[in-house]
């Protein structure tokens, strides 16, 4: 399959383009490398040394003899995506071409119009790109978990039934983000569902949770490494437990700690979206699944953390800080996920066995966590 990943160069991106390859697809990649110069803007960079693009498809020429396809370009830009999509005619796109991080948004007015922005303007280019050149083929488009909220009932896959005044229908379940970040994803799944309906534009929106862990099997050597971030914005509250370990610095759950989340790790969520991938939803169709293999609460986490660390010989030491955001910090959680399980999706990583490769692979990077250890503590808060 012909396979376009908007966003390669990212975290995900990177791991997604060898997997994808290995498995023989015909991969190409589009970024326009702003998540490097964000994280840069914040003071921080990757706790893992990450390589150029030119770099990074040269040793994984080197170390596979197999090709990546790259294009350099911005998503908001019209006529670049139109270009791309036009010159690569792909089967299916993989959108992670977005700006992840919800702390990053809230930072002021810019912050938050710039995540808006590059957001769903990207996306929406997509979409125009995809029913102008490749009608038929698969968006797979990442989407968030917390796109839901915490609501104090079960979350279903994208529709629910609901009965209201003696009449029935199913239609998508609430969302209630929590973020300017987490509102652009809410308003990409209208843009899409709109897009599914008067175009037909065939999609798989996941509703993803936290992604963790460095390491794939395609990582054969260092230079094929992909980023791993530990600042406040885009550092994701496992990544930084575990950064927060090796540096011997408290491991800081926000709040009460009990804020709930789906976790997932990075080589599941490869399989999760090859199956996606290669199980494309059905002409026309919108589908939403679900993605995530545990839920832990912010406290249970470090925990797990702070054992693994102990086992290692660091001290792993827990230390509750005021929370900056504005969450619910006790609540109730549980989220279906059926739909990748009926398709064979197997958990096969539990977030236990990911620390043990994540954090010594830190531990040789640790003088890297050290340097910017000023990016650590949370200094963007989320009320007036
Ligand atoms: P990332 O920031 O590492 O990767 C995104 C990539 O897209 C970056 O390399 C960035 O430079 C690029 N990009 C952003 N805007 C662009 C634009 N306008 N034009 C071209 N390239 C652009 O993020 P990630 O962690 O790999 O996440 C990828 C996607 O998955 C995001 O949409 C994110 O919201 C979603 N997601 C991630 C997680 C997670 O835990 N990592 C969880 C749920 C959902
Ligand atoms: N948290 C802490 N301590 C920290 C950092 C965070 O307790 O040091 C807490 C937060 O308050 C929050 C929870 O941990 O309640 C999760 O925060 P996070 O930063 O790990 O993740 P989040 O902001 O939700 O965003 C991340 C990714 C985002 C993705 C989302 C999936 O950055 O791209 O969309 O996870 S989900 O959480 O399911 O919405």
């Amino acid at each position: 399959m012909n396979v376009m990943i908007m966003g390669m160069d990212g975290y995900l991106g990177w791991a997604l383009g060898m997997y994808l390859r290995g498995r023989g697809h015909d991969v190409c990649g589009v970024d326009n490398m702003s998540r490097r110069r964000n994280v840069h803007e914040v003071g921080s960079w990757s706790a893992t040394p990450i390589k150029t693009m030119k770099e990074r498809l040269e040793a994984y020429k080197k170390a596979t003899d197999r090709d990546l396809r790259f294009y350099k370009g911005d998503l908001t830009e019209e006529s670049f995506v139109d270009l791309v999509v036009k010159k690569e005619k792909p089967d299916c796109i993989v959108h992670l071409g977005e700006i992840p991080s919800a702390p990053y948004s809230m930072i002021d007015a810019s912050h938050c119009n710039y995540t808006q922005m590059n957001n769903i303007v990207g996306h929406n280019n997509i979409l125009f790109a995809m029913k102008d050149h490749v009608p038929k083929a698969h968006l797979l488009k990442l989407g968030t978990m917390g796109e839901y909220g915490t609501p104090d009932i079960d979350i279903p896959e994208g529709f629910f039934e609901i009965e209201y005044r003696g009449r029935k229908d199913k239609l998508p379940f609430p969302r209630q983000p929590g973020s300017w970040y987490h509102l652009t994803k809410v308003h990409d799944t209208w843009n899409l569902m709109f897009a599914n309906k008067i175009w037909g534009i065939a999609a798989t929106d996941v509703m993803q949770g936290v992604v963790h862990g460095v390491k794939t099997e395609d990582m054969v050597n260092d230079d094929l490494l992909t980023r791993f971030d530990f600042d406040e914005c885009f550092g994701t509250a496992i990544n930084r437990f575990c950064a927060q370990a090796v540096v011997g610095h408290d491991l800081t759950p926000y709040g009460k700690g009990g804020q709930t989340r789906g976790y997932l790790a990075l080589r599941d969520s490869m399989q999760c979206f090859t199956i996606a991938i290669e199980n494309p939803p059905d002409e026309r169709e919108y589908r939403v699944f679900n993605q995530f293999e545990e839920t832990y609460s912010a406290n249970e986490l470090a925990e797990k953390v702070s054992k693994v660390a102990q086992e290692l010989g660091l001290e792993g030491k827990i230390w509750n800080i005021p929370n900056p955001r504005l969450e619910a910090e006790e609540h109730y959680y549980e989220p279906d996920m059926k739909h990748l399980p009926n398709l064979g999706f197997k958990p096969t990583y539990t977030l236990e066995d990911e620390l043990r490769i994540t954090i010594p692979k830190l531990m040789e990077y640790k003088d890297r966590i050290e340097a910017k250890r000023g990016c650590i503590m949370p200094k963007v808060k989320w009320t007036a």
